[in-house]
């Protein structure tokens, strides 16, 4: 039984060794509003193109993982309402009832390394969410993280989630945390989370040989790459502050859980910018295809 099915291009890709970046699709269906989030898939994927490297978005689509979507396959994906979000406790279900979903951070990783391939651009991870010590509401995505060998590009973690709780249970599940290019650990629509990040590197070169010793060293788990957003693109810490507090209390009030969460909180977010927050969303998220490709051609070298 095969386990994924790869588009033509990314089967050509894997059998000449060729570096491919994986991408995810729960961002098409629960991050960003039609019809952007199908420009922004197509937009991503050209950008891992012209920096040298072969796209593979993942989705579970009729009960099949594909690995790399064809245009007809993306447009589905962003057009359709009700898509499942699948993570690591949902995907092979999905897969062995036939149905369809979006993957998730951490249902993207295991498609990736059941693929054979060893980066993935996205915007951000999941992580803990503020008054996680009453919700336990920590995401898959981290104890992904400390367990499946893939070099994660984010723009770090966004100011929804308790960012020094997450990087504490990043810490404590022995996952490197890396800025690139600055000492602090960005915060999604901001450069700066005003915390130093554990870990700096300013290279690609760097970075894949760092995911290179590991893998040589046994060491299960991936890595995060948290790559600041570009200056001209950045939203003020401050001028988010109040915006984030109203959406997680309006969460709290229409009594969303669970899968729900981070949806919600995104979607609300947007809503309350006016959509600002999108355009800066999109920025990042290309800045970060463009590195991992960088990474990826760096490890087929
Ligand atoms: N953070 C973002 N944008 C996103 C997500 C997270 O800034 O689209 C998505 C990713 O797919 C991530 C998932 O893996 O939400 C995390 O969901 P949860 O918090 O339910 O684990
Ligand atoms: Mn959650």
């Amino acid at each position: 039984m095969s386990l994924f099915s790869p588009s033509p291009e990314v089967q050509v890709a894997l059998a000449e060794d060729a570096p491919l970046v994986a991408l995810e699709s729960t961002i098409i269906t629960h991050g960003m509003p039609y019809p952007q989030n199908l420009e922004v898939a197509r937009q991503v994927e050209a950008d891992v193109r012209a920096a040298g490297a072969v796209p593979a978005t993942m989705a579970v689509i009729d009960g099949t993982l594909h690995v790399g979507l064809t245009d007809t396959q993306l447009e589905g994906l962003a057009q359709a309402r009700d898509v499942a979000k699948l993570s690591r406790a949902d995907m092979a279900a999905c897969i062995a009832r036939g149905g369809t979903g979006a993957t998730t951070v951490a249902a993207t990783m295991i498609a990736t390394r059941l693929a054979g391939i060893s980066v993935f651009a996205t915007g951000g991870i999941g992580g803990v969410h503020k008054g996680a010590d009453q919700s336990f509401d920590i995401s898959a995505d981290l104890l992904e993280l400390a367990q499946t060998p893939v070099t994660v590009v984010a723009a770090g973690a966004k100011a929804i989630l308790d960012i020094p709780k997450t990087l504490e249970v990043l810490e404590t599940q022995g996952v490197p945390v890396i800025a690139f290019g600055q000492d602090d650990m960005p915060a999604f629509w901001s450069r700066s989370s005003g915390l130093p990040a554990p870990l700096r590197m300013d290279s690609a070169a760097d970075v894949a040989a760092a995911h290179v010793q590991r893998a040589a060293m046994g060491i299960p788990g991936g890595q995060l790459v948290a790559n600041p957003i570009p200056l001209q693109n950045e939203i003020a810490a401050d001028e988010l502050a109040p915006i984030i507090a109203q959406a997680t209390e309006d969460a709290t009030t229409h009594g969303i859980s669970g899968k729900g969460v981070t949806p919600y909180l995104l979607q609300r977010i947007f809503e309350l910018t006016e959509g600002r927050s999108l355009a800066a969303n999109i920025a990042l998220v290309r800045n970060n295809a463009r590195l991992a490709a960088q990474i990826a051609t760096e490890l087929s070298n």
